[in-house]
């Protein structure tokens, strides 16, 4: 069961410029931050609340790593902006599963290591009317996702 919105993905040129403006701007601080190579992006977590179910709300602001990226070609097409939104769950493979035998295409066979040690895939965006969409669950279940 999708309980929260996770994340909003957004894409950006330049991460420690992006993330001065959120904090600047809104008094958001950075929670977590790290390198995803397999990704090909470098992300910070702002968290910006908890939720009734335990779990978190963040923004996860994203700079490519590499042009051949999916940020980074998004970017190039697009610019900045909203790249991706991210419901919580804890059951990603259950959920993945059942959302495919809805005819949606998930885009990995299994779930791929995100940020903070979560499990991760995503849903092609010409199947969501246009919302590249992905499914999270968080590493420590009995803290994140009951
Ligand atoms: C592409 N399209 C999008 C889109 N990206 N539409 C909405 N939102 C997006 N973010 C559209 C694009 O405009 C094209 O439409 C069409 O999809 C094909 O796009 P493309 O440019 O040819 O790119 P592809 O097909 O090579 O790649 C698109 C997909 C790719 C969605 C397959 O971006 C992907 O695999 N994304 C999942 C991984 C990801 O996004 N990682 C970065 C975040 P037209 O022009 O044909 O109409 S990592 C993350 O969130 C982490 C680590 C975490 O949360 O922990
Ligand atoms: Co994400």
């Amino acid at each position: 069961m999708l309980t929260r919105i996770d994340h909003i993905g957004i894409a950006c040129f330049d991460l420690d410029k992006t993330v001065e403006f959120y904090r600047a701007t809104y008094g958001f601080e950075v929670f977590h931050s790290e390198i995803n190579e397999e990704q090909g992006v470098r992300e910070a977590m702002l968290r910006i609340n908890g939720t009734d179910d335990g779990g978190a709300s963040y923004l996860q602001l994203l700079e490519p790593t590499r042009e051949d990226s999916a940020v980074g070609k998004w970017l190039a097409k697009n610019g900045e902006g909203v790249h991706h939104i991210a419901f919580g769950t804890a059951d990603v493979d259950g959920d993945s599963e059942a959302i495919r035998d809805k005819g949606v295409r998930v885009l990995y066979d299994a779930p791929r290591r995100g940020s903070m040690d979560s499990r991760i895939t995503f849903l092609h965006p010409k199947d969501c009317h246009g919302v590249l969409t992905e499914l999270v669950t968080s590493a420590a279940p009995d803290v994140a996702d009951h």
